[in-house]
């Protein structure tokens, strides 16, 4: 496939409510979009850096710098044949997963198309529909909370997620859990205990979650052995876990029952199907977690989740849960048996709106 032209465009987007976990509120999606256009098809991905680096290291503006001053200089007006080609082409520039990922969700939607193929069967998906679940902030009050688990239980999400922190934990799920008693719930703290806690998190084993997310720092795998080690609430790893070798190290130390993959945060579609297929090796199950991504993203993790061993309900909610108007068509709807629907048609399967994606950009730069 010979790359032609490639876009980044930096967009903002308003979120139907802001969003807030241990690390902050958001009241916006920032993002960079990549298209890539080659010779015989175009695609497009998504970079998951936030403004700020608190959920990951990268941040906007350093993905922008590696895409710009590294990636796209690798790739641009060159023929590359396959998948594994453009990793290997990449696989100098270390680190800088998201950018990694962006670019390379570009490059796999436009050689799907290219192959007459939906991204999901490129990838060997087993799935139509994938399990649905919602990931609910941290909220000003429990009342609050329960209203929005009532409403969201109510469209048919088949799992909830509440974030957690200090403060906002034990009394919260425990009054979730009595007006709650048998639904699918998942706590997920984004990193904000340490292994000093492990007395507390031990009080949540009595509220049979289907998992806890990230109980302790981002960079930890020891601890969180010890902790697994000690609760029978089973753990499941998100910032952990950045490429294949952590998840290597993880299942091999006991750190986790559970990995959540990201796309972007473990730097691509491809390296995703790797730790996949490990997991599923050793008999682990994965669920695609979200970045609150726009239609782009999302449609990307649609096509992984499809994959045999994403067994349990993905953080992938309809559009509506994030945007007004999404910017892709059509835009993500929720099955009333609270599933998503696999798109079909080539590459990511849904038609990017560009007179939308004009309207939130903010900023944009071509390379020819
Ligand atoms: O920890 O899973 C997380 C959003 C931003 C940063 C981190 C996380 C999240 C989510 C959102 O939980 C899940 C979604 O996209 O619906
Ligand atoms: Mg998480």
């Amino acid at each position: 496939m010979f790359i032609k032209k490639i876009e980044l465009r930096e967009i903002q987007m308003e979120y139907v409510s802001p969003f807030e976990t241990s690390l902050g509120r958001e009241y916006y999606k920032d993002a960079i979009i990549v298209k890539i256009e080659a010779q015989e098809s175009e695609g497009f991905g998504e970079c998951v850096a936030e403004k700020s680096p608190w959920y990951s290291y990268e941040t906007i503006e350093t993905a922008w710098h590696v895409l710009s001053q590294f990636m796209i200089p690798k790739i641009l007006k060159k023929d590359v044949e396959s998948p594994e080609a453009f990793l290997s082409m990449l696989s100098r520039i270390r680190g800088h997963n998201m950018a990694h990922a962006a670019i390379e969700e570009a490059f796999m939607d436009a050689y799907a198309k290219s192959k007459k193929t939906a991204l999901s069967k490129l990838l060997g998906g087993v799935r139509n529909r994938i399990e649905s679940g919602v990931s609910i902030g941290i909220q000003e009050n429990v009342e609050k909370l329960l209203k929005n688990i009532g409403n969201y239980l109510e469209q048919g999400y088949r799992r909830i997620k509440i974030k957690i922190k200090p403060q906002w934990d034990l009394e919260v799920v425990k009054k979730v859990r009595e007006a709650y008693p048998n639904i699918s719930l998942m706590v997920d703290a984004n990193g904000a205990y340490t292994i000093k806690d492990l007395n507390h998190l031990q009080k949540l084993d009595k509220y049979h979650l289907l998992m806890m997310e990230q109980p302790l720092e981002y960079d930890d795998l020891v601890d969180h052995a010890k902790l697994q080690s000690k609760m029978k609430t089973p753990i499941c790893l998100d910032e952990s876990i950045p490429n294949l070798s952590s998840a290597q190290a993880a299942l091999k130390l006991g750190s986790c029952k559970v990995i959540n993959i990201k796309v972007g945060r473990v730097g691509g579609i491809q390296k995703t199907k790797r730790i996949h297929d490990y997991c599923q090796e050793k008999g682990v199950p994965v669920w695609c977690g979200g970045m609150l991504e726009t239609g782009i993203g999302r449609a990307i993790n649609v096509a992984v989740a499809s994959l045999q061993n994403y067994k349990l309900p993905n953080d992938i909610s309809a559009s509506d849960r994030y945007y007004a108007e999404d910017i892709v068509e059509p835009p993500f709807q929720l099955n009333r048996d609270g599933t998503i629907t696999v798109p079909q048609k080539l590459g990511i399967g849904v038609e990017v709106l560009e007179e939308r994606l004009e309207k939130v950009t903010k900023r944009k730069k071509t390379f020819t």
